[in-house]
């Protein structure tokens, strides 16, 4: 989302706020569908941008951005630019959707560029900020398009803007809304004061630290993690996890995959009891699958929200009682980026009536469960604990910031040091440790057992064994559990390659990463003296 710093400079002086010319929603928010005279006037138009009547819709907004004439010329940037009142919310989730007709988008260089509605503004405490509707390429009839985010509490100006950003197309916009997003923040209550000793499910062990495996039965790795003392696994039961479209929907196909991958894990489980190695089930792929917004499909279907809660009911039956199984976790990285349906139970809800549907079978082994956002530490402000009987583990995943851990990930092209200023903030552990701090706060606060399920620096980041050192302290600090993303899965991630990301083989000396990570699973040998 970086490098739009021309779009806040495009204001344009004297236009009337935009807001002001619509329509308030009850409940508070704002509709505007363009058909006030005053609405329309509030935008100064440029030469790629007019008025339209659509069908059923009356005026809709057109910009054109026409492909180049000039052979292998990149398509420039056309938009049209609207002041926009944002302080009302200050503090506040909101919605902000917009319906959206395109034709013959073309694909920009960046992933971030492309079809734009989208609120722009600037605070000292969050930078700038950017948030788009999510709109694909390509041609697409009318659709409700949407992004919500948090408006800042120090909120000044903010700035629309319609238009294509480095793509060549046309669009026509109408009925743009602002509504309160019903996840607002929870005011957390203080550090419990003598709070009791609290499970986390693994009472005869003092601590779980260990690595994500990936999903596939490797004697040599368990033996190897158990020689580097690690006591846990996390096993991604994993296909298509972030694939959006027509995938993961076929539910009796879905069965049948979970099932194979219980096969192997039950040939895991084997192994693990002689290695003394514990294990956390993760359903890392979401039944039903994902919409193009990545948003999981049974926050918004009944249908399968009513699967996953089978899928989990299913797994239990299996594994009641288990010895070797920690805890089920129920979805890895819950994503939804626009409110649940009135009679659909979101992300928390949905996982909470699973966990009901597991204690009707098996009332002992530990659940853990994931926030919003891709189970990112700031999903903590937005959840209360859940009231389900037995131990529930509330889970993290640590990639702040993200631009260092995933450095060259998916053609991120930036490369940055830890410590040191990264997107233009200073880290160290203490900035990680502020970081973590909505966990950190959650866990005072209710006295509740915290899981870093996941964390990692790519192997090539400069600094990164001293990244993993330092999450690592503070969550040993915290008293957290963790496992280490991950172990022989994919390379980059790989604790047996060298720090040079073009040596693609193990190296012949362990990396400080590796050493980082093992002084880690050492405490758990020095435990059980
Ligand atoms: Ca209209």
């Amino acid at each position: 989302m970086r490098r739009q710093g021309l779009w806040m400079a495009a204001a344009t002086a004297g236009c009337a706020l935009l807001c002001r010319a619509g329509e308030a929603l009850p409940g508070g928010g704002y509709r505007e569908t363009f058909e006030a005279e005053a609405a329309r006037a509030s935008f100064t138009l440029t030469p790629h941008a007019r008025w339209v009547q659509a069908e059923g819709r009356g005026y809709v907004l057109e910009v054109a951005n026409p492909p180049s004439q000039q052979q292998g010329r990149k398509p420039g940037t056309v938009a049209v630019t609207v002041p926009f009142d944002l302080k009302p919310y200050a503090g506040k989730q909101v919605v902000w959707q917009a319906d959206v007709r395109q034709e013959d988008v073309t694909v920009p260089p960046d992933r971030w560029n492309g079809v734009k509605c989208m609120l722009c503004f600037e605070t000292p405490a969050t930078g700038k900020q950017w948030q788009n509707v999510a709109c694909p390429t390509g041609s697409s009839d009318w659709a409700r398009r949407t992004v919500a985010f948090e408006v800042p509490e120090g909120i000044g100006d903010a700035l629309l803007n319609i238009g294509l950003q480095v793509s060549a197309g046309t669009i026509w916009v109408d009925n743009l809304t602002l509504t309160l997003d019903p996840r607002q923040r929870v005011k957390h209550p203080p550090p419990m004061r003598d709070p009791p000793p609290v499970s986390a499910g693994h009472d005869g062990i003092e601590r779980l630290r260990g690595a994500m495996i990936r999903q596939a039965y490797d004697p040599e790795a368990l033996k190897t993690l158990a020689a580097w003392n690690a006591n846990l696994i996390r096993y991604q039961m994993t296909r298509n996890w972030d694939a959006v479209g027509d995938v993961n929907r076929d539910k009796a196909e879905f069965m049948q995959w979970i099932d194979n991958s219980l096969a192997t894990l039950d040939k895991i489980l084997v192994d693990c009891e002689k290695l003394g190695i514990r294990v956390c089930i993760d359903l890392h792929t979401p039944p039903g699958g994902r919409y193009e917004d990545k948003s999981m499909r049974m926050f918004f279907e009944p249908e399968y929200a009513d699967f996953f809660v089978e899928v989990w009911r299913h797994i239990a039956r299996r594994y009641t009682g288990h010895p070797m199984v920690w805890a089920y976790d129920l979805i890895n990285e819950p994503c939804q980026n626009r409110p649940s349906p009135e009679g659909c139970d979101n992300y928390w809800a949905l996982q909470e009536r699973a966990a009901r549907a597991i204690r009707e079978i098996d009332r002992d082994t530990a659940i853990t469960v994931e926030v919003d956002q891709w189970d990112d530490p700031g999903g903590f402000h937005f959840v209360r604990p859940m009231n389900v009987p037995g131990v529930i583990v509330y889970q993290a995943h640590m990639y702040r910031p993200h631009a260092f851990t995933h450095q060259g990930v998916r053609g991120a092209k930036e490369r940055w040091a830890y410590p040191g200023v990264i997107s233009g903030r200073h880290y160290d552990k203490e900035a990680l440790r502020r970081e973590l701090q909505p966990v950190r706060d959650f866990q005072l606060a209710y006295n509740v057992p915290i899981y870093i399920g996941e964390f990692s620096a790519i192997r090539w980041g400069q600094g990164a064994a001293r990244y993993l050192q330092d999450v690592t302290e503070i969550f040993e600090e915290y008293g957290w559990d963790w496992s280490y993303h991950a172990f022989r899965e994919w390379s980059g991630w790989s604790l047996e390659h060298s720090d040079d990301e073009a040596d693609p083989h193990p190296a012949a000396t362990p990396p400080d990463r590796q050493k980082v990570i093992r002084k880690g699973f050492d405490l758990n040998r020095k435990a059980e003296r």
